[in-house]
This record gives structure tokens, C-alpha cells and sequence, in this order.
């Protein structure tokens, strides 16, 4: 890239009479022309590709400008004609996704350009990203999100290449959308827009659309199959015009990674492609896919597993549904071929009863089945496909997940990545420099200079909740923050307990040390989940509680910012001290917050789930705050049955904290519904499914201790310092090596 070329086109662009939004387009217009120039000079030779249905890239335009290398530059161009860069934080993040698998793919992709591998993105172009999220009276509403309307400078439609789409009942046309992908070298995200009908531009319209009914189901259905046939087709397409039919060296030149199961349809029209339309064998097709195609596993959750109703293939996609039957035909005759048990076939077949399940497809096509964290991915093998671990072992394999510290240090954390470029020198180039910090961490000037980074980066939280939920927060507080997806497992509802504790606490004087605290959430919840909806009402109505107690209000506050994402979270890593991570153990597949938190400089307040154990191995567990039972205590605890009324009994706050439940008015009937699920359990779950109260005791002990810990603050900051110095193994550069080296074979030949 020309970065002499881009400033003097940026040096020539008149702000004068120009708004922020005219600007910002004018100047993304010029770097991404330039970079997507690039990038289709590089678009060649073998690749990954990465099919997702989120890539949560948040604010494209400082990072991009850093990417190029060009972000000083042009603030200073800028600033002579008289706009501050910080300006354009009023455009929006595009939300092209809900969570970490998301956040993940967008980390990936900006990781892999950074490392030079090439990888490309495949994804829909959602009209409307996740919603926008506002409280009303403290109840969650939800607004569409127009992502657009400060226009897509980013992004190139490629008409040329456009490509239709069947389904038995309307033909679509998937128009791809490029987005550069900026680094060492120049990878393309390309989202997909459905266009041709009324009909058909609905499959593009929204992220998720609500699967409750018949009609929404076949929606999200319609999507799979959309984006994965149109990335399919594409590739196939591209394939030909390199090397003629000669697919068997197809996956010696492509890698397609499947992220979870939304996109495991892509393996059924690859199948259909090659044998139907270009007569190559069942069985060879299915060769070439198992050597082309992986699986992802982002969650255990049975409920997030894809499975397809045959009713719904045979309704719009006949021909896929033909092949899926004969995939798990085939499969079948492999697994009694391999001597598999009745049981064992049943487990691992794609048919079941009358449903398709993505997993198994994935599973069985997929050469490498990976993971997200290492107990994660010891999960995968020995509890959700235990017998496919026992026939095909080398499938299996971990890579634990990681975060680009590009965007979720060196841009959002500009006062600490200042201390390391004089403590931690050269991290910026190569971010294992950053253990060198360890050194450092004993001498009492670094201590003190960290402390002063962690306090700009706390006053810019400030201002940032200030000016986005007109929050004043206390001053000279610990900042805990818990900011990720609203969901039972994930337990921001146990985090508002252990704060009804401690504000109970308070109130009875048993704390005259307490330092002032904060507590920080930022969640969205599904439009449809009902308990979701009233944890956020709940933790919104403890806020409200405690904010108008003239006894603890100075020393407790508890704020709910709205409409959490992206841009939103780079504030908060950046300006919080503790970071929750308190999910049921055995549940959190990874997480990538608590890494984004570690990287700058927070200490974590965590369950031994996900990646918190590899973190808590790095950093030390003394540096950290690990309470709560292990996944494997759970384990037992379900199958010896669990009560949590026989913790309530020996804990009298706790009760008081649930009873609160049943104290704040109730119009939704949310309390009740959530208050049962607790005491009572529902048909399809026991009392306290996540096991809140074998937890909650020990959590609220850590909090004090944390709190009583944070008032020798330089001994605090050695602990905060000893994370960011362990952190270089959870930059997603480490990720993406790992999974070109072992998955996409992009180092050596295949
Ligand atoms: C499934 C079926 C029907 C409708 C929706 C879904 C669905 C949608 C989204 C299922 C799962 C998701 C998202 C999962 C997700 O974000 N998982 C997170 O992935 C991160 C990256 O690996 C991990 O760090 C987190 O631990 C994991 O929760």
C-alpha cells in the first residue's frame, strides 16, 4: 500500500463546510480503495476461508487507519484543518454479529492479514445488525439498527460477481460486498446481500430473526443455506478458472473453516455441486470435503446445536435434503464398517429421527474438529462426541482462542500502551516483548507510572458513561465490570446477588473499610428469552435501589449501560479494574473478554471455565481472584442430585438477596418465572439449573477480598502488571498461527 499516495489525497480532501459523516466517508473512501486494490492483487494461490454468520468488526475507521500505518498521520492532516479524529467516534459500530463467535471471526481476520496468512471472511450482509438497545423503566427495548446510515465506505459491491441461489420455491441472487481486510497483507471479508424480491431480500435483512415460528425458522434456514452456498459456489467457481476440474487438488488450495454449526450446509451443496454438477463420484466427493472442510465448536449448550427438521429441507431445500441422506447413509456404513456399537452409530449418525444435526455432519466431514479453549475442548472430546473421539481421535485438537491486541490495546488503551513502549519496548511489533514488563514490576517507578496509566484509562470510562448513559460514577472507585451476552449460564443474575449482599453488608456496618465500588454491566438479551429480559429489569431495579440509599450510595453503585458492544467495551477494558468472568464451570467454552481485560491490565474475578484456567495458569492464581466449584464438582452434583435450598438454608443474606425477587414489583411476571426457576426448576430444568448458590458464598468473599486487596494499591498494581505481562499467549496472532499451522496446513504442503 501506498501510504505517501493515501496522506496526499487525505491532505487534498476541503473539510471546510464538510460534516463529520461527509468527511468520514470521503477519507475511508481513500484508504479503502487503495487496500481493496491490494487485496484483489493477493486474492490467489491457497487460502482459509472462514464462514461465519457474525463477524462483529465494531468501528472500522481507526483501526483500519492504523492498519495502514497511517493513523498519527492523518490525525495530525486533521487537526490543520481544524477536525479532531475523536469526531468520527460518533459513527457507529457495524454489528454484524451478537458475541464472542463474532467478535472472534473479526479478530481472526485481522489477526491473519497482521501474520500475513491468507484468510478470508464469508458472511452475510445484514440490513440491520444486532438491535440497539434502550431502557425503558429498566425493561430492555429494542430498536433496529441501521448500520448504514452514515454510509458503507468500506465496503464494494461486486455485481460482476454476483451468483444465484435456489431454493425450491424462489431463486435469489447473493451480491458479494468486499471489505479490505488491512495488514501485512490484504485479505477480504465478503458479506453477502440477498437481492431479487421482496421475498428474497428478507434473508439479508436481520441477524437472527426470531425463530419461534414456522415461518422464522425456515428464515434462518433460508440464511444458512444462502451465505454457505453462495461461498461454495464461489469457490468451486474459482477453483475451475485456476485449475480446471482437477478437484482432487481442491483442498490442497482451500480450507474452509465452518464457525459452529450455522454454515455446515455449506458441506451438503459442496457434495451436490460436485457430484451433480460436475459428475464427480459420491464417495470421491466426500473425500475431498473431509480433506477440505473443518468444525468449530463455540458452545456445548444443547440448545445452540443445530439440528434441521426434515419437514423444513424437504420444503425449500429438496436438494440438499437428498444429499444430506446420503451423507448420512454413507456415514452409517463407515461406522459399522469401523465396528461401532448400535449406540455408538446413533450418537455420531446425521439422522435422527426426523431430524438433520449439524454437529455430526461437522463432525464427520470436518479433518480437524477444534475447540476454543483447552477445557473446552476436553469437553468436546469425553462428554458432547464421545464416540466419534473413540473412532477418529485425530480429528480432535484445541486452539485456544485469543483477542487482536491491535485493536483491544494499542487503539482502545492509548495511556497504557504509552507505558509499555517504555517499559515492554518493541511490544507494538512483536507483542511477546510484552513479558519483558515482568521485569519491570518490582521497580517503583513502573509501579507508579502503571498506576497512572490505569487512571487515565479509568477517567476515559468515565467520560465515555457520562456522555453515552448520563451515569456519573463514583469517584475514585474499583471499577468490576461484567460485559458480555445476557444468559442464565454466564450468571449475571448470581453478580447482582453477591452485590444485594454486599449493599446488606453495608447497611449493617459490617464493612467501615469498604472501598467505593462499582459495578459495570453491559449485556444485550435476545429479544425472545424471557429469563434473559428479567435479569437485565432485575440488576437495573438493584441499580435504582441502591442509587437512592443515602446510606451506601457514596460507596456502592451498581450502573447498567445500554446498548453494550463493541466500541462500548473498548472503553470499559480499558478503564475497569476487575474483570468478572463467573460463568457455570464447564460452560464457558472460552470467553475472549477476560482476555481482552488481562491484556489491559484488569485482574479477574473467575470460575476455573473456558480460558479464565489457561489464564489463571500464566498470570498466577495468586494474581488473581479464582473461587467457585470446578466443572467436574458440577458434574457430580448433577448426577447426585443438587438443592440449593440446602445452601440457602446456612446463608441468610443469600435468601434475602433471591427474596428480593419476590420484593420489586412484578407488572411482567418476569420475578416470578425467574424466582421459580431457582426454587422450583421448571419441566425441563432443576431448581437452580447454573448453580448460582453452591457458588454465590464464595464469590461474595472474593469481592471483599478484592476490595480489601485494591487498598494497598501498589500491591494491587503488581498483580494488575503481572497480566499484562502474561498476556502475549492470548493475542489471536498466536490463534491464527496455530490453526494455519494445524488445521489449514497453510505453513506446508497439505
Ligand atoms: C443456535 C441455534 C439457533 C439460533 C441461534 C444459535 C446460536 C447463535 C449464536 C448459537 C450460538 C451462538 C453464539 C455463540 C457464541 O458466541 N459463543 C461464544 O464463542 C466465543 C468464541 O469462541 C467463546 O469465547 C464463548 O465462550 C462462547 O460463548
Amino acid at each position: 500500500m501506498n501510504r505517501q499516495r493515501i496522506l496526499e489525497k487525505i491532505r487534498a480532501v476541503g473539510a471546510e463546510g464538510k460534516g463529520v459523516v461527509a468527511l468520514y466517508n470521503e477519507i475511508s473512501a481513500i484508504v479503502a480503495e487503495e487496500a481493496y486494490t491490494d487485496a484483489q492483487v493477493a486474492r490467489r494461490g491457497s487460502c482459509a476461508c472462514y464462514l461465519s454468520v457474525e463477524f462483529l468488526v465494531g468501528r472500522a475507521f481507526y483501526n483500519n487507519l492504523m492498519e495502514a500505518g497511517i493513523l498519527e498521520d492523518v490525525q495530525k492532516i486533521l487537526a490543520e484543518k481544524g477536525v479532531n479524529i475523536a469526531d468520527f467516534e460518533q459513527i457507529g459500530d457495524a454489528a454484524l454479529g451478537n458475541g464472542g463467535l463474532g467478535r472472534l471471526a473479526a479478530c481472526f481476520l485481522d489477526s491473519a492479514a497482521a501474520e500475513g496468512l491468507p484468510l478470508y471472511g464469508y458472511g452475510i450482509r445484514y440490513k440491520y445488525g444486532l438491535f440497539r438497545q434502550k431502557f425503558e423503566d429498566g425493561y430492555q427495548t429494542e430498536y433496529p439498527d441501521d448500520w448504514q446510515r452514515f454510509g458503507d465506505p468500506w465496503s464494494f459491491r461486486r455485481e460482476d460477481e454476483a451468483r444465484e441461489i435456489a431454493f425450491a420455491d424462489m431463486t435469489v441472487r447473493a451480491v458479494p460486498y468486499d471489505m479490505p481486510v488491512i495488514g501485512k497483507r490484504t485479505n477480504i471479508l465478503r458479506l453477502f446481500q440477498a437481492e431479487g424480491s421482496p421475498a428474497a431480500e428478507k434473508i439479508s435483512e436481520y441477524l437472527y430473526p426470531a425463530d419461534d415460528t414456522e415461518e422464522g425458522k425456515l428464515l434462518r434456514l433460508r440464511q444458512e443455506y444462502f451465505f454457505s452456498a453462495a461461498a461454495v459456489g464461489e469457490l468451486v467457481e474459482r477453483f475451475i478458472v485456476e485449475h480446471g476440474e482437477k478437484f482432487e487438488l481442491f483442498p490442497r488450495y482451500n480450507s474452509i473453516q465452518l464457525n459452529d454449526t450455522h454454515p455446515v450446509l455449506a458441506v451438503a451443496e459442496f457434495v451436490r455441486v460436485l457430484t451433480e454438477e460436475h459428475r464427480v463420484p459420491f464417495p470421491k466427493a466426500v473425500a475431498l470435503a473431509r480433506q477440505a472442510f473443518n468444525y468449530t465448536n463455540h458452545t456445548i449448550l444443547p440448545e445452540a446445536l443445530e439440528c434441521w427438521p426434515e419437514k423444513y429441507l424437504k420444503k425449500i431445500l429438496p436438494h440438499i435434503l437428498r444429499v444430506l441422506k446420503r451423507l448420512d447413509s454413507f456415514a452409517r456404513r463407515e461406522f459399522s464398517s469401523l465396528g461401532c456399537t448400535a449406540e455408538e452409530a446413533a450418537q455420531m449418525a446425521v439422522k435422527s429421527g426426523k431430524t438433520y444435526r449439524m454437529a455430526s455432519l461437522a463432525v464427520f466431514i470436518g479433518r480437524r474438529v477444534n475447540g476454543v479453549a483447552k477445557l473446552h475442548s476436553d469437553i468436546i472430546r469425553r462428554d458432547l462426541f464421545p464416540a466419534a473421539a473413540k473412532y477418529y481421535p485425530e480429528k480432535f485438537c484445541n486452539q485456544t482462542n485469543g483477542v487482536t491486541q491491535r485493536r483491544w490495546l494499542e487503539l482502545c488503551d492509548a495511556p497504557l500502551a504509552s507505558f509499555l513502549d517504555k517499559w515492554a519496548r518493541g511490544w507494538r511489533q512483536d507483542f511477546e516483548k510484552i513479558s519483558a514488563l515482568s521485569k519491570n514490576i518490582e521497580d517503583g517507578s513502573a509501579i507508579s507510572e502503571f498506576i497512572a496509566a490505569k487512571e487515565a484509562g479509568k477517567r476515559a470510562l468515565y467520560e465515555a458513561v457520562k456522555k453515552r448513559d448520563g451515569a456519573e460514577l463514583l469517584p475514585n472507585a474499583i471499577v468490576y465490570a461484567q460485559i458480555k451476552r445476557l444468559h442464565e449460564y454466564k450468571r449475571q443474575l448470581m453478580t447482582a446477588f453477591a452485590v444485594l449482599e454486599i449493599y446488606f453488608q453495608l447497611k449493617r456496618g459490617e464493612l467501615p473499610d469498604f472501598a467505593p465500588s462499582v459495578f459495570l454491566f453491559g449485556a444485550k438479551s435476545a429479544p425472545s428469552y424471557f429469563r434473559a429480559k428479567g435479569i437485565i429489569k432485575f440488576i437495573n431495579d438493584v441499580a435504582a435501589m441502591i442509587a437512592a440509599d443515602g446510606e451506601v450510595n457514596q460507596k456502592l453503585q451498581v450502573v447498567f449501560v445500554a446498548d453494550y458492544g463493541v466500541s462500548y467495551a473498548e472503553k470499559i477494558v480499558a478503564g475497569s479494574d476487575v474483570s468478572l468472568q463467573v460463568s457455570a464451570a464447564g460452560l464457558e467454552a472460552s470467553g475472549t473478554g477476560n482476555m481482552k481485560f488481562m491484556m489491559n491490565g484488569a485482574v479477574t474475578c473467575g470460575t476455573m471455565d473456558g480460558a479464565n484456567i489457561e489464564i489463571f495458569e500464566r498470570a498466577g492464581r495468586e494474581n488473581n481472584y479464582v473461587f467457585g466449584a470446578e466443572a467436574d464438582e458440577l458434574e457430580r452434583l448433577r448426577r447426585e442430585g443438587y438443592t440449593p435450598a440446602a445452601y440457602l438454608a446456612q446463608d441468610e443474606d443469600a435468601r434475602r438477596a433471591l427474596e428480593m425477587l419476590q420484593t420489586f414489583p412484578d407488572e411482567r411476571g418476569y420475578y416470578k418465572e425467574l424466582y421459580d426457576s431457582l426454587t422450583v426448576g421448571a419441566s425441563w430444568h432443576k431448581p437452580d439449573h447454573y448453580f448460582i448458590f453452591r457458588d454465590l458464598g464464595e464469590y461474595v468473599r472474593a469481592l471483599l477480598q478484592i476490595n480489601r486487596d485494591y487498598q494497598d494499591r501498589r500491591a494491587f498494581a503488581e498483580k494488575q502488571m503481572k497480566n499484562v505481562a502474561s498476556s502475549a499467549y492470548f493475542s489471536s496472532d498466536r490463534t491464527v498461527r496455530g490453526y494455519a499451522a494445524e488445521i489449514w496446513g497453510l505453513c506446508d504442503e497439505k
